[in-house]
Formats: structure tokens, sequence, C-alpha cells
């Protein structure tokens, strides 16, 4: 039999206006990836919600006051991220048999995170709070699949140093996405979560360039760097992975400047961020277990590099240097 593939229009809180994967009349049912499917949990905490249904074809309005604008958000993001994996990463979906997660918005009341499930294989969205926007943004939904592709691959246990690159791979390949969308309304940064205003002070979630910019990261690894909360000892990994990309010092990148320094004051220069998250990915499906920490990270990427790009490649040698840079040796 021939399935027409149907696509509606998404007027997105955060990336404008973008084309949806859709089912005739109509829901968001992308049928071109896996059949992902938005859901719309109308304050609940549990179960499946109700399946996004509108008699156009046409999805929110760019406010939050349309609750079918966080869906085209949530739909877009889930969209580019299975892009990505497939383009990018030669992965078909989370678990790469083809098989789509689902996302779930306006979860409970006020709440102000996202997260991923392995139980549902599904992504589900808070509404924020006071300043905090809805949590659907590009890079926070690109965050939250990627939980799930870590669990698929290398388990890293969501505690002490795993826990820290767990977060890490999250925050590296959400970033990813957000370059590889190149939507002229949320262009690529090393920045996590700088369109919801969390915080509500406008300043984002994370800073790749220099954790500590948040106040609580650290920049470098230590030996106490385990006992730090995951979302804060992922920093010395972002780091390695903003150091790999682009190389120390001051830079400015679609129009965001960035100063990274470096542990022992050494001067690097980028590989440019492709080749540094194929190196992150290989290592991370091919080489890291549940139990590995930076030590193991810097074996697993520095053996992912030689296999992408040779034994004693500049790749290679940008891989060591980077992690020399944040203190793993
Ligand atoms: N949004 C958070 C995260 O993905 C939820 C959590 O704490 N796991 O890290
Ligand atoms: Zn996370
Ligand atoms: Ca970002």
């Amino acid at each position: 039999s021939f399935e027409a593939i149907e696509t509606g229009v998404g007027n997105t809180q955060y990336s404008g206006q973008v084309t949806l994967g859709t089912a005739p009349s109509y829901t968001l049912t992308d049928t071109a990836r896996g059949g992902h499917k938005t859901y719309d949990l109308k304050g609940g905490t549990s179960g499946t919600g109700t399946l996004f249904t509108n008699s156009t074809d046409v999805w929110g309005n760019g406010s939050a006051s349309n609750r079918e604008t966080a869906a085209a958000d949530a739909h877009y993001g889930a969209a580019v991220t299975w892009d990505f994996y497939k383009n990018e990463l030669g992965r078909n979906g989370i678990a790469g048999d083809g098989k789509a997660a689902y996302s779930r918005v306006h979860y409970g009341n006020a709440y102000v995170n996202a997260f991923w499930s392995d139980q549902c294989f599904c992504m589900t969205y808070g509404d924020g709070a006071g300043n905090a926007k809805p949590l659907t943004s590009l890079d926070v939904a690109g965050h939250e699949m990627t939980h799930g592709l870590t669990a698929a691959t290398a388990g890293l246990r969501y505690s002490r140093e795993s826990g820290g690159l767990n977060e890490a791979t999250s925050d590296i390949l959400g970033t990813a996405v957000e370059f590889y969308a190149n939507n002229s309304s949320d262009a690529g940064d090393y920045l996590i979560g700088e369109k919801i205003d969390i915080r509500g002070n406008g300043t984002p979630l994370r800073y790749m360039d220099k954790p500590s910019k948040d106040g609580n990261s650290a920049d470098y690894w230590s030996k106490s760097l385990g006992r730090l909360d995951v979302h804060y000892s992922s920093g010395p990994a972002n780091h390695f992975f903003f150091l790999l990309s682009e190389g120390s010092g001051a830079r400015t990148v679609n129009g965001v400047s960035y100063n990274s320094p470096t542990y022992d004051g050494s001067t690097l220069t980028g590989i440019g961020r492709q080749k540094a998250y194929k190196i992150w990915y290989k290592a991370l499906s091919t080489y890291m277990t549940s139990s590995t920490n930076y030590a193991g990270a810097r074996t697993a990427t520095l053996s992912a590099a030689t296999d992408l790009y040779g034994a004693g490649s500049a790749e290679y040698n940008a891989v060591n240097a980077a992690w020399k840079a944040v203190n793993v040796k």
C-alpha cells in the first residue's frame, strides 16, 4: 500500500514558522519519522494524554497562551532531533530500530522542568512559571531525547562521574541539534536553555565555553567532581566539547561571544563541531558503558577518534589536548 506523507504548519514560540509532520484531518503524527506523536496532558501528570487534533493543519500561534504552541515546538524538536540522528549520526531513531518516541506537553501545573522517561519511552514538558517559559525549546528537546539515546547505548548511570557524562551527552547532542536545525529564529549556540529564561533573570541554564559561569558547574576535572549534582559535574565534558569544536580563548559564533579558558594555560585550535560530535557519539555508542568515568571517557573518545580519523591524526591529537585542557590526563 501507499501512504501519503502529510505536513502542516507550526507557529512555534521559539523557532518561528516550521513544517510539522501531521496526519490527515489532522493530528500531530509524524509519519515520516517513525510515527512520532505529540499529546496534551492538560495539566495531568500521568498517562499518555490526548493526541493533538485540529480541524485545520495550522498549529499554534507563537504564543504560550495558545495550547497548540508548545505542541508545535515539541513536535518540531523531536523531528529535528530525529533528522540529526539519521543524517549526522547514521542512527534510525533513539533505539536505532526506526521506532519513534512520543512527546507530552502541558505536564502538571506551573512545572518548571522537562524530562525523558525510559518507562514510557517519551519526552515530557512543563509550562514553566513566573518568568520561566515553557520548556519546549529546541536545545531542551534535543537534550531530553538524547537521554533516551544514552539509555539505549552506553547506559551511563545517573550518578557520580558517569551521571555527569550522561548529562553532558544530552547538552552536547542537544547543542548539536540546535546548530543542525539552522533555524533563523533560533541560531545555534553553546548555551543550554537560553530561550526559556528558567532562572527568570535572562541567563541561560548552562554555558559550555566556561561552565562555571552558571555559578555551580565545574570547568575542570578534580577528584571531588563526582560529589556534584550531575547537572554540574557535566561541566568538564561540556567544556571539553567546546574546546574540541572551537578551541580556546575568545571567539564569536552566530553573534554570541565566548571566552574559553584551559586548566594549564594551553592554547587550543578546534576541529569543528561536526567532527567533535561524531567522535562523542562513536565513543558513546561503541566504547562507553554504564560505569564510564571521566578517565574512561577520555580513552573512549581517543578510540573513537582513531576509528574515525586514524591513530595520531590531527583529530586524535586535538581530543588528547582538549581533555588535558580540562584536567583529564
Ligand atoms: N530536565 C532534567 C534533565 O533532563 C530532568 C532531570 O533532572 N533528569 O536533566
Ligand atoms: Zn538532563
Ligand atoms: Ca542553546
